[in-house]
């Protein structure tokens, strides 16, 4: 059984998850608006990755005997400058979103809440892959700078991307 203070942390997370789909998605649409398909294409993959990191907090609230509840989910914004400002936004948006894992675990382990404390564990490892990949296409971007040629060959090199449920589970 899960103690409240669990199951409302847990709860927030759900939707942090949620929204990191969300601002993901808000990515996609920006570069698909500008025909930048494979980035759109990436972006879209991760947005479906996000939701499949939320839906595990859903199940496992419910398999806990918690109740899951679909909190609001804010806004995101709709554009960035250049590829290289949204994959920075990406980068910085992974390390606050390891923030928060980090002070789930804390607080798992102030609770003595090994279940979760252990189930959190496949956060801890995925974010360190979020912000590796994020870092990476980030160094990249910053090499290609105005160069449309490279630019475009990156596009459709991203564009190869499709959404990996789970990220090996
Ligand atoms: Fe859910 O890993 Fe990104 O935010």
């Amino acid at each position: 059984m899960i103690n409240k203070k669990i199951e409302e942390a847990l709860n927030r997370q759900m939707v942090a998850e949620t929204y990191s789909g969300y601002i993901y998605l808000a990515m996609a649409a920006d570069f698909d608006a500008q025909n930048m398909k494979g980035f759109g294409r990436w972006m879209k993959s991760q947005a479906l990755e996000e939701l499949f990191h939320a839906m595990k907090f859903y199940d496992f609230i419910n398999d806990r005997g918690g109740r899951a509840v679909c909190g609001a989910v804010d806004a995101p914004p709709a554009k960035w400058k250049t590829p290289l400002d949204a994959f920075k936004a990406a980068y910085d948006h992974e390390v606050k979103v390891t923030g928060m894992i980090n002070d789930l675990v804390d607080l798992a382990r102030s609770q003595n809440d090994k279940a979760t404390e252990n189930f959190l564990q496949w956060y801890v490892n995925e974010q360190v892959e979020e912000e590796a990949q994020t870092d990476e296409i980030v160094k990249n971007l910053e090499k290609i700078k105005d160069h449309p040629a490279a630019l475009f060959m990156y596009d459709a090199r991203l564009g190869e991307r499709t959404a990996q449920w789970g990220g090996g589970d």
